[in-house]
């Protein structure tokens, strides 16, 4: 009998001191140890079962029956605390690696059409409205299509306006100006009437600086056709430029000289900053230029497969970057193709 009250009494101090241990515990890995020291083969509830035939026969099953309470009670309670333990670790990272989702979101860098894709086109579309549609030749050149079939015969001096860059195949050039592309478009379309826009890089051995480029854009307006006149000329060019600076623009038109135009002219805007009093912008001369022009000369005419006793067509040259550069108030041409971010995400 004292047997079992003391295997019993040992059991319930056991339980007991278990039970505090197991309130104080705040951590998996203490928890773990605990279970190992109370609830393992090895542990000391176990070891009571072991005990067992030490206790009088007639006892022994109350004795086990015991400790199988005590062995239930104390996993119940494991369980309970290793919730416990659980929720608080999760609770405790939720505070600490919290998505704060107030933050403002960081935006990935989306590319965007080079400003001057935005202007050229732009010129296409007010030129499209006006009839003229696109038509691309190449960079590489003959020099007979850049030079000799414009009226500039090779030793003429006028090849000096341009200061062209040459290949290692005699003969071939990057093209200076779009204006070859005007034979191109007349031997392709002629005898029929033309009206195109011929946009495009040309290349020049420039000395560079903040209005001169190597590399450059131009686009070359054409039309032929039978009784085109200066003035049909002149009232597209001042379209033009209605649509492209606005309705209030003022434009001027002076006489110049280009070998593959005959007459020849320049046009040129009222200076925007000053409003043609005169600034830093346009030289102190109130009017700033934008293009060349003219009736194309009867011998380009007739290189292009045109009989000049009935047709006749006007040209003109424009600088899509100096368009730019007016409108954006661009002070330094090498911008454009610098390929500097902070410049090109403006536009
Ligand atoms: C010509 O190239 C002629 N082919 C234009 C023309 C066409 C006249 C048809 C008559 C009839 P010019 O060399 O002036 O002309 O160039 C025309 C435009 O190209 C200039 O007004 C300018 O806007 C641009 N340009 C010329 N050189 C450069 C350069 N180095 N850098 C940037 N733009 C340039």
């Amino acid at each position: 009998m004292s047997e079992k009250t003391e295997l019993i009494q040992e059991l319930e101090a056991l339980q007991k001191k278990a039970e505090l241990e197991l309130k104080e515990i705040q951590d998996a890995v203490s928890l773990q140890n605990w279970r190992a020291a109370y609830l393992s083969r090895s542990s000391d509830v176990m070891a009571f079962f072991k005990r067992l035939p030490e206790a009088p026969k007639e006892e022994r099953p109350k004795i086990g029956q015991f400790a199988n309470q005590v062995k239930t009670a104390l996993e119940k309670q494991f369980e309970k605390k290793e919730i416990m333990i659980k929720q608080a670790y999760l609770d405790a990272n939720l505070k600490n690696e919290r998505l704060d989702v107030t933050l403002p979101g960081r935006k990935p860098a989306r590319g965007r059409l080079h400003i001057q894709t935005l202007v050229l086109r732009e010129i296409y579309r007010i030129f499209a409205e006006m009839g003229f549609q696109v038509y691309r030749s190449p960079d590489v050149e003959s020099d007979e299509n850049n030079f000799e079939l414009l009226n500039i015969p090779a030793h003429h001096p006028a090849r000096d306006l341009w200061d062209t860059f040459y290949t290692t195949k005699p003969g071939v050039i990057m093209r200076t100006h779009t204006s070859p592309g005007q034979v191109r478009a007349m031997r392709e379309f002629s005898p029929e009437p033309i009206r195109v826009v011929l946009p495009g890089m040309c290349y020049r051995y420039e000395q560079i600086d903040a209005s001169h480029e190597i590399q450059f854009n131009q686009v070359e307006l054409l039309a032929v056709g039978k009784n085109i006149t200066f003035g049909d000329m002149k009232g597209t060019l001042e379209e033009f430029t209605k649509r492209m600076y606005g309705e209030g623009v003022r434009t001027r038109m002076r006489p110049s000289y280009f070998p593959f135009v005959e007459p020849g002219a320049e046009m040129d805007v009222e200076c925007f900053v000053c409003a043609g009093k005169g600034c830093s912008v346009c030289g102190g001369k109130g009017w700033l230029e934008i293009l060349g022009c003219g009736m194309v000369h009867p011998t380009v005419l007739r290189n292009g497969g045109y009989d000049p006793e009935i047709y006749s067509g006007f040209a003109a040259g424009l600088g899509p970057e100096r368009i730019s550069m007016l409108r954006y108030r661009i002070d330094d041409i090498r911008n454009f193709w610098g390929n500097d971010v902070r410049f090109l995400e403006q536009f």
